[in-house]
């Protein structure tokens, strides 16, 4: 499907992003935060639709998000929400407050630390090592499937892609080449193991920085977020990593063993921009059952429209013939 076939809206945003993807919904927090009018449309990833030429030609690493606005393309969801806070900078509150004050300091520091963390490998390591989730939503059959996505034919079809269109050629066997290294690291237990090691010690600096917020609100009676009183680019960048976190099982190494960090989360859900972008994604049924329409559109298209009318036609004539 073409990118132009979507209407413009008053604020010119067009975000290429897909429900539950982890990155998708920090840019989709941030535009709500800030109050942003946005079109978006959903790239549907078992159909495969970011590795179509029209999407590579968009984005060469195929990923979501992606936004366009007035004709400008934004990849990588941090830089999506830094470039969204400073070309809407008089739009909602700022997310990265300026860096000569203390709170926009902070709020960079903790932006960064969380940024670097490998989202992608809690979710993937928890598919691949069922044992180290606890209570996780996610279905066996999305297990299989989430096994699957990085299998040779994955690789393989890529490689197809790259045969198919030469301008795409290094795009594509760039992807296909990843595949390999992120299924070895999805599959190296040892390293998943260590790497949410090292995600509780940076959860301990942080339930450490909600202790000091915890004496602001003490003082002042204002509700606090992670750097202050308002919610930040390092807000958005935690709140949905602990329900990523919560998703895939492993509220249990995380939210559950910090009593703030918990308070957090609660206080996040309350929050009506991340009830209303965040919370959702959990619920994969809605999810399925939300996207089932554009992915039947997708796949079946103009045979569905024929298949439809011809129903239709036989329906009316033996309507007609069955009244006389
Ligand atoms: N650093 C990127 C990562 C984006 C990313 O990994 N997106 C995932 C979905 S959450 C994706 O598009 N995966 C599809 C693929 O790897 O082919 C960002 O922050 O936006």
């Amino acid at each position: 499907m073409a990118a132009s076939s979507t209407s413009r809206t008053s604020d010119d945003l067009l975000l290429y992003h897909c429900d539950a993807s982890f990155f998708s919904m920090k840019v989709r927090l941030a535009l709500a935060v800030k109050g942003l009018s946005y079109k978006k449309q959903t790239v549907l990833f078992p159909l495969q639709e970011n590795f179509e030429p029209w999407y590579m030609r968009l984005d060469p690493a195929g990923l979501v998000p992606v936004l366009v606005h007035d004709g400008k393309v934004i990849s990588d969801s941090t830089r999506i929400v830094d470039y969204l806070d400073t070309v809407f900078h008089d739009r909602g509150p700022r997310l990265a407050p300026p860096l000569d004050t203390d709170l926009g300091r902070r709020v960079r520091h903790f932006r960064d630390l969380l940024d670097v963390l490998p989202v992608e490998l809690y979710t993937y390591g928890t598919i691949y090592h069922p044992d180290l989730a606890k209570d996780s939503m996610l279905p066996g059959v999305i297990r299989r499937k989430g096994r699957k996505a990085l299998g040779p034919s994955t690789a393989q079809r890529l490689r197809d892609l790259a045969a198919m269109h030469p301008d795409l050629a290094e795009a594509y066997t760039r992807k296909a080449d990843k595949i390999g290294q992120r299924t070895r690291e999805r599959e190296d237990r040892g390293l998943i193991e260590r790497l949410l090691d090292e995600l509780e010690v940076v959860l301990d600096e942080v339930e450490k920085e909600l202790e000091e917020r915890k004496k602001d609100k003490e003082a002042s009676g204002q509700q606090q977020w992670l750097c202050g009183e308002s919610f930040t680019a390092a807000d958005v960048m935690l709140s949905c990593l602990l329900h990523r976190l919560k998703f895939v099982g492993l509220s249990h190494r995380s939210i559950q063993k910090r009593p703030l960090l918990e308070a957090y989360y609660l206080q996040a859900q309350q929050f009506a921009p991340f009830n209303a972008e965040v919370m959702y994604t959990t619920n994969l049924p809605y999810v399925f059952v939300r996207n089932l329409p554009g992915a039947i559109y997708k796949s079946a298209g103009p045979k569905l429209v024929v298949w439809v009318a011809m129903v239709v036609a036989v329906a009316a004539v033996a309507a007609m013939v069955l009244k006389y």
